[in-house]
């Protein structure tokens, strides 16, 4: 799969791997090798452009990590972005709660759909489902037999009439399923060679008479570029939720596979990857990129660097904390600087004793509490015990928000204050509930008990 492009992809970045400085000309030499490369996997002009751009750009903006070469970096970058080009994918199917969930299959006449058919319905199978074959081709006789002989090797049933118009018959296909008791239908529709304005109705008639919970698109990749614009087609006339891409083990390029997405806008869901009904996977973009670049070392290299470096931030912070004695100022600063760093639960977490500990709900209240803290005066942020009724209510009013908001800030205050002061003389276990995580981040639901070793000071 991708043999080409990974080798390619694969030289390029072998050489920058290594590379110590980082500059503009050296990532713009190794982005215009990176191209051709794309190109030359039949990726869309487009795709490939907006693709080198946007990691030309993050090589140029990044910081620099100790410990691994800037080269070691763009490697990464390059993984990310083949992981943000390709997802982020919704694997879930959305159950019909009132009756068979029905999934409807549409694609080009040889596209793998009556294939696709049988190992979706086994893939799901396999999930606990009972699922219903529906032969929804009446074009060729050969193709009911097909999905007949498919059922027959998986022990399910398959629905079929002789004639008739799909669109009644998947209809009539429900009523059976229902009466099998089968808790899903998988509906093979006709293809055709090209896309054609009878098909495009069918196919519309019969979304509109079933109804399925998930139209997917059966696209066979080694059709390139072509696989893409059919795809881009069908989405336009007929809404579909996602693309099976077939064939990918016969695939050399990845044009298909890496174009999709961006070019439709809809992920791709599965792929197959050889004749055999085994031969479904559900789509992962992480697991794509790694299997294209081949350098799941050098990837997870540099995460565990970031990751190091974040924690690194997180014990400057902590010992920011415990040294000062905190005012609403350096509070607000405190608060700025964990909006730059990233998320609130990533940067708390990764304090000692607060991985358990849930900020998610907190991290709304940023903006709130900057509010408040902005509406007051130099003296009132240094000292807010000065703070009155008539002050409170100017705060109030200036920040936007009421009273009753900026008292439970400053009682928040208050209270991380004081396990500040615990935290900084080492006896802060006994008291955590009410203290810094209670404080004033979690003002709209109480903390759940940290699960981590609690607060240790060292
Ligand atoms: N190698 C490979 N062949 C596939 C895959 N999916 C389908 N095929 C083959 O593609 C051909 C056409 O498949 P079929 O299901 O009949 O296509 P349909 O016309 O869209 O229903 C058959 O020979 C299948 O065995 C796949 O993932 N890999
Ligand atoms: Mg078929």
């Amino acid at each position: 799969m991708f043999d080409s492009l990974t080798k390619n992809l694969d030289n390029i970045l072998r050489r920058i791997k290594g590379t110590a400085v980082i500059t503009e000309s050296n990532t713009r030499e190794a982005m215009r090798e990176i191209r051709m490369a794309l190109l030359e996997a039949d990726v869309s002009y487009k795709v490939v452009k907006d693709f080198t751009t946007i990691c030309q750009q993050r090589a140029m903006g990044q910081e620099v990590l100790r410990s691994v070469s800037p080269g070691q970096q763009v490697v990464k970058i390059v993984h990310d972005e083949l992981v943000n080009l390709m997802g982020p994918v919704d694997h879930a199917i959305q159950y019909n709660e009132h009756g068979p969930t029905i999934i409807m299959l549409a694609g080009l006449q040889g596209s793998g759909k009556t294939t696709t058919a049988a190992k979706l319905a086994r893939f799901l199978q396999h999930k606990g489902h009972t699922p219903m074959l529906v032969a929804a081709d009446v074009q060729r006789p050969a193709a009911v037999e097909q999905l007949k002989v498919l059922g027959a090797q998986l022990k399910l049933p398959v629905y079929f009439e002789d004639g008739g118009r799909p669109p009644r018959i998947c209809e009539r296909s429900i009523q059976a399923a229902r009466e099998k008791n089968c808790d899903l239908v998988v509906l093979d529709t006709a293809g055709r060679l090209h896309i054609d304005e009878a098909l495009m109705q069918e196919l519309g008639e019969i979304k509109d008479r079933v109804k399925p919970q998930q139209v997917y698109l059966v696209c066979d990749a080694m059709t390139g570029q072509d696989a893409v614009n059919s795809a881009n087609e069908f989405n336009q006339k007929i809404e579909i939720d996602g693309v099976i891409l077939t064939k990918l083990d016969g695939d050399a390029r990845g044009g298909a596979a890496l174009s999709i997405k961006a070019v439709t806008g809809k992920p791709i869901k599965f792929i197959g990857m050889g004749e055999r009904l085994e031969s479904l996977e559900e789509f992962h973009p992480d697991r794509m990129a790694s299997r294209i670049l081949g350098m799941g070392d050098v990837v997870s290299l540099v995460e565990k660097v970031q990751a190091q470096v974040d924690a690194d931030r997180a014990r400057e912070l902590e010992e920011k904390i415990r040294k000062r004695s905190l005012t609403l100022e350096d509070f607000l600063e405190q608060l700025q600087q964990v909006k730059k760093l990233g998320s609130l639960q990533d940067i708390m977490g990764a304090l000692p004793g607060m991985s358990g500990v849930d900020f998610s709900s907190a991290e709304g209240e940023i903006p709130r509490v900057e509010a408040i803290v902005r509406s007051m005066t130099f003296e009132e942020r240094r000292d807010p015990e000065i703070i009155d009724s008539s002050r409170r209510r100017r705060i109030a009013s200036g920040s936007g928000t009421n009273t009753q908001e900026v008292n439970q800030l400053l009682k928040q205050f208050r209270q991380m204050k004081k396990v500040m002061k615990q935290f900084s003389e080492g006896s802060v276990r006994k008291n955590l509930g009410g203290g810094l995580s209670g404080g004033a981040l979690m003002a709209r639901r109480p903390p759940k008990p940290p699960r981590g070793p609690g607060f240790r000071v060292r």
